[in-house]
């Protein structure tokens, strides 16, 4: 089975919890994140291991466009919960899977399930040949130029934009999106299933052929994660305790 799972951030016991629920069989299942699998969370370091040690696959997210660039020196390093995952032996292997994520990725039909794509945040409302975007994404070296691109940042970062791709800094759910910006998945056209995360506020949805995967898990959510092959989603609540208030 393929199986897509949303915003980790360090929660690396739910993440084992999910693998055990799903009874993950490395050599036959597929696990993809969809981005933001460290920093916040409880335990960055563990969450990526377990991760590799599955062979899991996924997109880049903010966060790690965030560590990889505070760990370069590009970015100043700001209040984070990277320390662990950085002073790890094996860091520079880890960091390096990271950076080596795509933005955008096709995720063929599979048994029931339809085609995917999936990103962390969202889509430009000017990317209409996904295929054609995801190639160009990946063409360059994933140097620190190439993550802090325009079109990494918004592949990364966007929740609300205007037609013409402006972002707006609105976070919250998306009932309250203050014009004149609207969810960047008000723009999509396509016809394929398009996965993100990153947006925990709106939480685990779906909208036509758009589905969220962040339930904020970290912030006392739940862990979510979505099998292509049956069309069907599992959740791990929080083992954090905490109540569910996004920041
Ligand atoms: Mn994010």
């Amino acid at each position: 089975m393929r199986w897509i799972v949303g915003d980790i951030q360090g929660c690396a016991r739910e993440l084992e919890l999910l693998l055990a629920q799903i009874r993950f069989d490395p050599s036959v299942d597929e696990l993809w994140a969809a981005g933001d699998l460290i920093n916040r969370g409880p335990d960055s370091l563990a969450a990526v291991r377990l991760w590799r040690d599955v062979g899991g696959r996924g997109v880049i997210g903010n966060h790690e466009v965030y560590a990889l660039c505070a760990r370069s020196g590009a970015w100043p390093r700001k209040r984070d919960t990277l320390d662990a995952l950085f002073a790890a032996d094996d860091a520079d292997d880890l960091l390096a899977r990271l950076r080596a994520l795509p933005a955008l990725v096709h995720l063929p039909a599979v048994g029931l399930g339809p085609e995917a794509w999936l990103v962390h945040a969202g889509l430009h409302p000017q990317w209409h040949d996904l295929h054609s975007v995801a190639k160009a994404l990946d063409a360059s070296p994933h140097d620190d130029t190439w993550l802090t691109s325009d079109e990494i940042s918004f592949a990364t970062r966007v929740r609300v934009c205007t037609r013409d791709g402006t972002r707006g800094k609105f976070e919250g759910a998306p009932t309250g999106c203050p014009p004149p910006f609207f969810p960047w998945d008000t723009f999509y056209a396509g016809t394929a299933r398009v996965v993100h995360g990153h947006w925990a506020w709106r939480g685990h949805y779906r909208a036509g052929e758009v589905m969220g995967l962040d339930s904020g898990c970290v912030y006392g959510g739940a862990l979510t994660a979505w099998c292509q092959d049956e069309d069907r989603v599992v959740a791990i609540p929080s083992t954090t305790g905490r109540t569910f208030v996004p920041t």
